[in-house]
């Protein structure tokens, strides 16, 4: 019984070393270096070969090595009897806080004199994180997640479904987006979406690329639907050095750096994992297939 790492574009040997050190019993190997294919049952992947996972006859789990898990659910090769988890944790979260913290200081939000008013699309591990900042250094917060809140009221402030999203749109002067990607979250921002904002809101977009529709960014700066735009993520990764976004000054761009897993975390979670799938417990940061995260 082994554990695969297969992450072609990403150097495998610091999570290796780090599985080794928080669990020397784990028999670990790198693709392409597999001794024994059959004996694989859980694979850490991160843009991972096309077509591995139907050579894995003995997978029983799949692991992101990030919080995404697009590039495994959007792998035709995946059997249906396969689990998914995640790496989730506080250095993954205190990292893109930072970030947001840092981006938000510097956007020059178009009339706002006070804080400006942040709005988080998605409510999860990474966004829950960053509200609790916010809401500390007294910005005003509300929040978009699929499933409907609580009764219970509380901050920051949470909305659900399309009519929520508009009510949340119009008040906010920050629009953060934290979703992972699925069918139901692929091209939201778009201009439609930005004519509900608060004319003149700042995006930031450190979910997928394929959240935004670049076009639309551009026609919304253009109209000022939007004052400025910070994307840590794009369609492309990494962009052309000719694409419309990298020259536009009223974009910031980052390379996709937000928040990089660090391989100590990584390792705890997959271990701990690789324990539950072992004794067929349930495993922690677990993807819900239907729901698409
Ligand atoms: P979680 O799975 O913990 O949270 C996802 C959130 O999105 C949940 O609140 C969920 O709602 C909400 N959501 C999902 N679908 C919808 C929908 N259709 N409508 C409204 N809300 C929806 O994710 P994380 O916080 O861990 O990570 C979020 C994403 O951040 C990752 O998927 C990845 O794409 C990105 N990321 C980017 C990094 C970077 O460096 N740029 C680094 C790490 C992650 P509910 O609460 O109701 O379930
Ligand atoms: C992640 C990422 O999903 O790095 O963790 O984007």
């Amino acid at each position: 019984m082994s554990l695969l790492i297969a992450m072609p574009h990403r150097d495998p040997q610091p999570l290796a070393a780090a599985l080794r050190s928080v669990a020397p019993d784990i028999e670990t190997c790198i693709w392409p270096d597999i001794a024994d294919w059959s004996t694989v049952r859980m694979a850490v992947l991160w843009q991972h070969p096309a077509g591995l996972l139907a050579d894995l006859p003995g997978l029983q789990v799949t692991h992101s090595f990030g919080a995404g898990v697009e590039h495994i659910l959007n792998d035709p090769a995946l059997p249906e009897y396969v689990q998914i988890a995640r790496v989730s944790g506080a250095k993954l979260a205190a990292s893109m806080t930072g970030y947001l913290l840092r981006q938000v200081a510097a956007a020059s939000v178009a009339g706002s004199d006070n804080k400006p008013a942040i709005g988080l699309l998605g409510y999860g591990q990474l966004a829950q994180a960053a509200a609790r900042a916010f809401l500390q250094r007294e910005y005003p917060v509300m929040a978009w997640r699929r499933r409907q809140p609580d009764p219970a009221t509380g901050q920051p402030r949470i909305f659900a479904g399309p009519t929520g999203l508009r009510d949340m749109l119009g008040q906010t002067d920050v629009l953060i987006c934290l979703l992972p990607l699925t069918p139901d979250t692929r091209d939201l921002l778009n201009l439609e979406l930005f004519r509900q904002c608060r004319r003149g809101a700042y995006l930031i977009n450190v979910g997928r690329g394929a959240h935004l529709v670049e076009e639309d960014l551009l026609t919304a700066l253009d109209e000022g639907l939007l004052s400025g735009a910070c994307l840590d993520v794009t369609r492309n990764e990494p962009l052309p050095a000719d694409h419309p976004l990298t020259t536009d000054p009223r974009i910031i761009l980052t390379h996709h750096t937000a928040s990089l897993t660090d391989p100590m975390e990584a390792a705890e979670v997959i271990a701990e994992n690789y324990r539950r799938m072992a004794a067929g417990q349930p495993l922690k940061f677990v993807v819900d297939r239907e729901a698409g995260y």
